[in-house]
């Protein structure tokens, strides 16, 4: 056993050990019940990783494969920093674990400072998560909970949008809009309603940066505030850009009138994050790149750059505020985590948060936005491209779908730019959906792109 030999004293071999165990194919694989993946496929032909620098992961079988998805919109600073992996190694070995109901450690403290600086300005209060899934579903309850303490418990009703991701807690699904993330799930969360998605290509095909069409979708909401009166409605959740639908742009001044909508009719505005915070569009998050303040962030991934599980949702003032009334002995809001403030996941944010500040990270998405625009555009013309999207650091390329056979295609470039190109992308139906870590060079870019028209020119 691993333990013992630790417990023995031999570190040699109890790295040794987990080393190889981590870099060899294993011979079983079927007791592993992969996340949205389908598994008797995978375990056919795997794809599996062994070890990630920089912009690069080393595969099983050795080969240097490019990361053109940041892990999984994770590894906004790139794989295997030193300055995480020394902030974490230390901090386990000083203290693993520490609880954080009624009791503390100075870590998430530091970590929510750190964040309340680099967040719009209102957003002064953080609570921590351990993924975006438990940020969604704290912020839902945070919104519920706040118009109860302010005397409004008849606002209940949530608001999000078709094509919504927002993780796989009852609660993210039940304000998410992917029907295959719904339909198996039961009832879900009662007194859900949706604003329509913005989609729209056969008017917005191939824009560059936001589209110009479908502003008028946001009038959606006036519709279900009728329908439902606003005095039923607590919140309205939406992805600034929604990443897991393949790339929805939000139109030019949609967030702006989404905004003034909820204000008008006091309803709570949460953006969840957690794939456009921490740089990804050029700004800390997307709420600054847009000029637009919600009341509520929630956010993960970036915020330790992938290497620990971490999460948390900003909160404005105003709603922090409006729980800190009666007793001072009274718990103000009944809910948590475990792991909330996680010794071991502040330190991981923390350094990463150093690194983005000090290497300027967020700007990058910006400094490098028209050259990523450019080559992501070339790839128009290419067999099977329908449309090309792009914000930030993030590029979708959307292939028309074989008939019956919904993300047959866009699975068979995947496979191929893993296989063949060395190159790991990410997709979602027939989105090629890309999001790279900030620290892309522009040589990287080319490559990525080049390597992506290939596979794409060799599937039929
Ligand atoms: N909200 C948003 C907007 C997300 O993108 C979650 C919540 C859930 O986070 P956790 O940490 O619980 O997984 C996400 C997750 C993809 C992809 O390929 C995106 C996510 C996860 C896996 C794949 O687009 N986003």
């Amino acid at each position: 056993m691993a333990a013992d030999n630790d417990a023995a004293g031999i570190p040699g071999s109890f790295e040794a050990h987990y080393s190889a165990e981590a870099t060899a194919q294993p011979e079983h694989m079927d007791a592993f019940w992969m996340p949205f993946t389908a598994n008797r496929q995978f375990k056919h032909k795997p794809r599996l990783l062994a070890s990630a620098k920089g912009m690069h992961y080393r595969s099983v079988d050795g080969r240097e494969i490019l990361d053109g998805t940041g892990g999984l919109w994770c590894c906004n600073a790139g794989h295997g920093r030193q300055r995480i992996i020394d902030a974490v190694s230390q901090q386990i070995a000083t203290m693993d674990f520490a609880p954080t109901f009624q009791m503390g450690h100075p870590l998430p403290f530091k970590v929510a400072e750190r964040l309340a600086q680099i967040a719009p300005d209102t957003l002064n209060h953080v609570f921590f998560t351990n993924s975006g899934s438990e940020s969604v579903d704290t912020a839902l309850k945070i919104a519920l909970a706040y118009h109860r303490a302010r005397g409004e418990a008849s606002r209940t009703r949530l608001i999000g949008r078709e094509k919504g991701y927002h993780g796989v807690g009852f609660g993210g699904i039940s304000v998410g809009g992917l029907p295959n993330n719904r339909k198996f799930f039961g009832s879900l969360l009662p007194g859900v309603d949706h604003l329509r998605h913005t989609l729209d290509i056969g008017r917005n095909a191939f824009s560059r940066g936001l589209p110009q069409h479908g502003l008028e979708l946001v009038e959606d909401l006036e519709r279900l505030v009728l329908l439902h009166d606003a005095s039923t409605i607590a919140a309205v959740i939406v992805e600034p850009i929604a990443g897991s639908a393949g790339v929805v742009l939000p139109p030019d001044g949609y967030l702006k009138r989404l905004r003034e909508i909820c204000d008008k009719h006091g309803i709570l505005l949460i953006f969840d994050e957690v794939i456009t915070g921490f740089g990804r569009v050029g700004n800390a998050f997307a709420a600054q790149r847009f000029g637009v303040t919600p009341d509520l962030i929630t956010c993960a991934k970036g915020l330790s750059n992938g290497s620990i599980p971490m999460g948390a949702v900003l909160a404005s003032d105003k709603v922090h505020d409006a729980f800190m009334h009666g007793p001072e002995g009274m718990i103000e809001l009944f809910h948590g985590y475990t792991y909330s403030g996680h010794p071991v996941a502040c330190a991981a944010a923390l350094a990463t948060l150093d690194i983005y500040r000090e290497e300027k990270l967020f700007e990058r998405a910006i400094d490098l936005g028209q050259y990523w625009e450019d080559a992501i555009h070339a790839l128009k013309g290419l067999p099977n491209v329908i449309d090309i999207r792009n914000y930030g650091l993030i590029g979708a390329i959307e292939l028309s779908s074989r008939p019956g056979a919904v993300g047959a295609r866009a699975y068979e470039v995947f496979t191929r730019c893993f296989h063949d190109k060395d190159l790991l992308i990410r997709t979602t139906g027939d989105v090629i959906a890309l999001s790279p870590p900030l620290i892309i060079e522009k040589s990287h870019i080319d490559q990525l792109f080049e390597r992506i028209g290939e596979a794409i020119r060799e599937t039929a």
